[in-house]
């Protein structure tokens, strides 16, 4: 790795390098300088990414046409984008021996949260992920590259799953018994986007598909969103996705794998302030199919990501990072307990969202 290090041009000016965040699938540092600028210094899971290439060229068109933008909604564009930090050959990443790495410049002042209970907070991160929506209206989501093929593609997912208990390559799915029919008893539902993308009744956007709360960079001082983070993902899909899983993360009240889930609720109030500030930005771009189906998509995108943390302990925890031997199942677990508040919630978040799109 330290190799790395003079591809950027970073020589005895670097005082410290330390390991940084929680991201669950890439290798993440962070590299004081002498200087005052820091950077973030991050190995590719190319097991998650095949074509990395094709990643860091997503990341260089998105965020060149957001910068190009200046100004929307009375955001303004400078620093609200992450900045690639090129090598000194002005490449956007390095790989030596399979091993791929790039580089990024650190928001100054900034910091990032895994869990909020700030409604003015989350509503500031609402208009963060509502404003990356708006900044990429314009951009042809057919010029990316879909670096992960059927992402968020849920009735997929389903599939994943059912394979995965078929094969039970690693006598696992006794354990997961009545997870694996909690999703079952809900199957009929997986499909409510991918059939809307299908039918062309909602528009295909670029969208981030990642959208948590720690990936939205906060200013310390003012507790704005400056700064939407960890572009991998971005690739054709729905704004219904980002939706969904930023109020998925940002609206529980723990954390997406709390062991106790009696702490885990849905905070309606932060459902509203975060509605609120993604509505302010996008209600003029969303169809009125989107707006309809947002409550749905915070459903689905907990479904789904409850079918992959299944499927993933399933498969011996090859994806996802995993700390303790059960921390898949543990995983998979909140996010149910989390499909059964936003089923109670249901029609109280429909109704919000109804007063929000009529102020
Ligand atoms: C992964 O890399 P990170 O931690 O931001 C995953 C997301 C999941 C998330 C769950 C490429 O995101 O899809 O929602 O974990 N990213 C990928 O914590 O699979
Ligand atoms: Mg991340």
């Amino acid at each position: 790795m330290i190799k790395i290090l003079e591809y950027y041009g970073f020589k005895d000016d670097v005082i410290d390098i330390k390991p940084f965040g929680n991201g669950n699938i890439n290798k993440t540092f962070l590299v004081k300088t002498n200087s005052k600028v820091k950077y973030i210094l991050q190995e590719i899971n190319t097991k998650v990414f095949k074509k990395p290439e094709e990643v860091m060229k997503n990341i260089e068109l998105v965020t060149n046409h957001i910068k190009n933008i200046h100004h929307i909604n009375g955001i303004n564009s400078d620093n609200a984008v992450l900045e690639i930090f090129y090598t000194l050959d002005n490449e956007s990443f390095v790989s030596i021996d399979k091993h791929y790495w790039r580089a990024y410049k650190y928001v100054s002042n900034s910091m990032t949260y895994e869990t909020t209970e700030d409604p003015e907070l989350f509503k500031q991160v609402g208009i963060a992920i509502g404003a990356f929506q708006n900044f990429l209206t314009g951009f042809d989501p057919n010029k990316l590259f879909v670096t992960i093929p059927d992402f968020h593609d849920t009735p997929k997912r389903y599939e994943a799953l059912r394979k995965a208990i078929d094969i039970d390559n690693y006598d696992r799915a006794i354990n997961v018994y009545n997870e694996i029919k909690f999703i079952v008893n809900r199957k009929d539902k997986l499909s409510i986007v991918t059939d809307a993308l299908e039918k062309k009744e909602i528009p295909l956007r670029v969208t981030h598909n990642d959208t948590k709360l720690n990936n939205i960079m906060i200013d310390k001082d003012s507790k704005k969103a400056v700064c939407v983070i960890d572009l991998d993902t971005v690739m054709p899909g729905s704004a219904l996705y980002d939706f969904g899983d930023a109020v998925r993360i940002g609206a529980s009240t723990a954390k997406e794998d709390e062991k106790d889930v009696s702490k885990i609720h849905l905070n309606i109030e932060l459902f509203e302030a975060f509605a609120q500030g993604f509505l302010d930005q996008t209600l003029d771009i969303l169809t009125p199919l989107e707006v309809d189906l947002l409550v749905d998509s915070v459903w689905l995108i907990t479904m789904e990501i409850t079918m992959r943390f299944l499927t993933d302990y399933l498969e011996n925890d090859q994806y996802f990072k995993t700390d303790y031997a059960e921390h898949n199942i543990i995983r998979a677990r909140a996010q149910m307990k989390l499909v059964e508040e936003i089923e109670k919630h249901y029609e109280g978040m429909k109704m919000i969202i109804k007063k929000l799109i009529r102020k």
